[in-house]
């Protein structure tokens, strides 16, 4: 394929690309820990049929498009925002679909870094005869697949870190008073992400002071699903009687603990939740192999809601690859207000966490602040 060759692609070609990337992202949310895929079919000029990968363990985009084209694929091009897999895993392989329709041209915009796949997509199409051309729309592609390209390579979590604070940097008042720090809109955006990432996580000390239930209450997304929650307990404090643990029946809940207290551990088994031990690290769940163990379950990613300590922890673990900082223009003041990063900080300016990429967007009244980390 003439991937770094060929940068000159038509208007055409970005044009149905563009369409089949708007396509990828209706499966926000609901294909995790697989990549968010669209694909055009276009003969003489015209889509004749479109398709994207709607859910987890359904269809692929490539026969998605396939399967709703009403005209003769034979001849046809198919623009797909990433390559097509070759492997047989809960899907039959794209490749085989695409040789059988006839289409004689595949134009991709990102290679697949999927051991099974990655080149074997292309090579496959290659060797029947097709022709093969890309990257086209390569950085777009790229930025709407951010979890799937770490999770694959990094078989752990995309782990964001979301905070909503004042503008004095306090995540509550000096009584603990947290509802509502931001506006409707801010928190509708917090809603839409808690569909679109597989979990999120706390500390013990969150669900004890405010018993959330961290379930996704986007009005926006039509029947959104609820992430697996987690909670961080070293020592097994969560309440038997929390809105979390009492909902663990109907809600993936997952605790996080280094406490071999068999006993507790079953109060929690019995409720529903499940909990996961890992090794101490300075008395508190190691969450590098949390993380791991979170991968192996296939959590592509969380939302890390914790508390100033457990944020604090997470940086420290190298485990935060995004933060996400809502911004109200408030200020509560305080000197024992709690803020969004507390443990003991770090000594000098230089070795400050530095955001790269950042995004900045108003969100009603409120500031959103992005970047990766
Ligand atoms: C494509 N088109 O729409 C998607 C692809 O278990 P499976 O069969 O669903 O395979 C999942 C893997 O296939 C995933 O890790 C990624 O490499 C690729 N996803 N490929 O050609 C698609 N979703
Ligand atoms: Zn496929």
């Amino acid at each position: 394929m003439q991937q770094e060759i060929n940068n000159n692609f038509s208007k055409q070609d970005e044009f149905y690309m563009r369409r089949a990337i708007e396509l990828a992202k209706n499966g926000t949310g609901w294909v995790n820990p697989n990549p968010l895929v669209g694909a055009v079919i276009v003969k003489d000029d015209r889509i004749i049929g479109e398709g994207w990968h709607r859910k987890y363990g359904e269809l692929h985009a490539e026969r998605d498009a396939l399967s709703r084209c009403m005209e003769d694929t034979s001849g046809a091009t198919i623009y797909v925002t990433l390559e097509p897999c070759c492997h047989h895993g809960k899907q039959p392989p794209c490749t085989e679909a695409l040789v059988q329709a006839g289409i004689s041209r595949v134009v991709i915009g990102s290679m697949d870094p999927n051991p099974l796949v990655s080149g074997k997509g292309v090579k496959y199409l290659e060797e029947h005869g097709i022709k093969v051309e890309g990257c086209v729309c390569n950085e777009e592609c790229l930025a709407m697949n951010y979890v799937f390209f770490h999770y694959i390579r990094n078989k752990e979590p995309y782990v964001v870190m979301k905070t909503a604070q004042t503008l004095d940097g306090k995540i509550a008042t000096y009584k603990g008073l947290s509802k509502w720090i931001t506006g409707e809109q801010a928190r509708e955006n917090v809603h839409a992400d808690r569909h679109r990432y597989a979990a999120i996580m706390v500390g013990v000390g969150t669900v004890i002071a405010d018993n959330p239930m961290l379930d996704c209450r986007s009005t926006a997304i039509s029947n959104p699903h609820n992430p697996v929650r987690i909670i961080c307990d070293s020592r097994l404090r969560t309440p038997l009687d929390s809105r979390i643990v009492k909902s663990a029946g109907q809600i993936p809940t997952i605790i996080a603990t280094c406490s071999t207290d068999s006993d507790r551990k079953s109060l929690y088994e019995n409720a529903g939740c499940e909990v996961i031990i890992t090794k101490e690290s300075e008395q508190h769940v190691d969450l590098k192999e949390l993380m791991n163990i979170l991968g192996e379950k296939g959590i592509d990613s969380v939302i890390l809601e914790g508390g100033g300590t457990l944020n604090f922890s997470a940086l420290q673990a190298g485990i935060v690859n995004r933060v996400q900082t809502y911004i109200a223009p408030k200020i509560f003041g305080g000197v024992d207000s709690k803020t969004a990063v507390e443990g003991q900080g770090i000594a000098n300016v230089d070795e400050a966490y530095r955001l790269r990429n950042k995004t900045v967007r108003l969100l009603g009244d409120d500031i959103l602040i992005e970047g990766e980390l």
